[in-house]
């Protein structure tokens, strides 16, 4: 039977608080995890992920999980390390002991934020590209997808690990025209992902139909997903105010972007 209640981790923020509105006219009834409050929400569980009992509490009963909960820019490896990596073993941990059946991770682009971008003429980049962290956020991200596929084969625990491109109301720059994930189009993937049968462990790219898309969506369409928009309306005015991409720029090189290039953060 399709899933009906899901537990949504990491529900107070950018994205969470996106699904909150967008996945119930699809029917699912949605538990809310957070570290922090989620406005209007009295219900939620306000909890870190190192919290292995609440963890467990909130994921008893519920069909499926959606894990967005975690640091979602690159930091210090030891805060990577404990809500991300150990975090997220510990949710894996979780749904294992309680029966939950499936989880729908949010993987990134910085798990292959090293790859370089396409150029004219190149092929888009393919579905099961060798993982290449851009961080040690990108890396983390490897590491759930790991786990995510041990989780599978030993448990039989389904996952659906999507590698999000950007997925905010708008493209905001003129890499994000090529990695744009429009909310709706979040939406939409999320619930191929929880309806799709036999899933095992499948790894696709999520992005919008965009003109300048450079990764294969084949995987996600695969599921059932089937987008709508395109960043292209949002590119006149970027271009004009940052200007083009220059493939030899380091920074505008790789899929990850200034990720690959922003200084490391210290202390290590
Ligand atoms: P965000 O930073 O706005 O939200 C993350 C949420 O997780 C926050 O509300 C935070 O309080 C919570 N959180 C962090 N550590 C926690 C812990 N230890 N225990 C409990 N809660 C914790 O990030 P955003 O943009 O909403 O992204 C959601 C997920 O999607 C993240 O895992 C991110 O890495 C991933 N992602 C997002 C992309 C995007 O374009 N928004 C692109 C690629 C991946
Ligand atoms: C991510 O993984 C981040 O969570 C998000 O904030 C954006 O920076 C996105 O990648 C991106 O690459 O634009």
């Amino acid at each position: 039977p399709a899933p009906r209640t899901v537990l949504l981790t990491g529900a107070a923020g950018g994205l969470g608080t996106l699904m909150r509105e967008l996945l119930p006219p699809y029917g699912y009834a949605l538990r809310l995890f957070d570290m922090r409050p989620v406005e209007g929400a009295p219900d939620a569980v306000t909890a870190d992920l190192a919290d292995r009992a609440a963890l467990r509490e909130a994921v008893r009963g519920v069909d499926a999980i959606i894990h967005l909960a975690g640091i979602s820019l690159e930091a210090p490896f030891e805060k990577i390390l404990r809500a991300n990596i150990e975090g997220t073993y510990h949710l894996y941990e979780a749904a294992r002991e309680e029966g939950v059946g499936r989880i729908v991770f949010a993987s990134s682009n910085h798990a292959v934020g090293r790859t370089p971008v396409p150029r004219e003429g190149d092929p888009l980049i393919p579905v099961g590209t060798p993982r290449r962290p851009d961080t040690f956020y990108g890396l983390s991200k490897s590491f759930g997808e790991d786990l995510a596929q041990l989780y599978w084969d030993r448990h039989g625990l389904e996952t659906v690990s999507v590698r999000i491109g950007s997925c905010f109301p708008e493209p905001t720059s003129v890499r994000m025209l090529s990695i744009w994930l429009s909310p709706a189009d979040a939406a939409r993937l999320f619930h191929a992902a929880l309806t799709a049968e036999h899933v095992g462990h499948t790894v696709v790219h999520g992005s919008s139909a965009n003109t300048r898309l450079w990764w294969d969506l084949s995987g996600a369409r695969a599921l059932g997903y089937d987008p709508r928009d395109d960043s292209e309306p949002y590119a006149a005015k970027l271009v004009a105010e940052q200007g083009g991409l220059d493939p030899d720029e380091p920074a505008h090189a790789f899929l990850g972007g200034h990720f690959v290039t922003d200084p490391p953060i210290w202390p290590y």
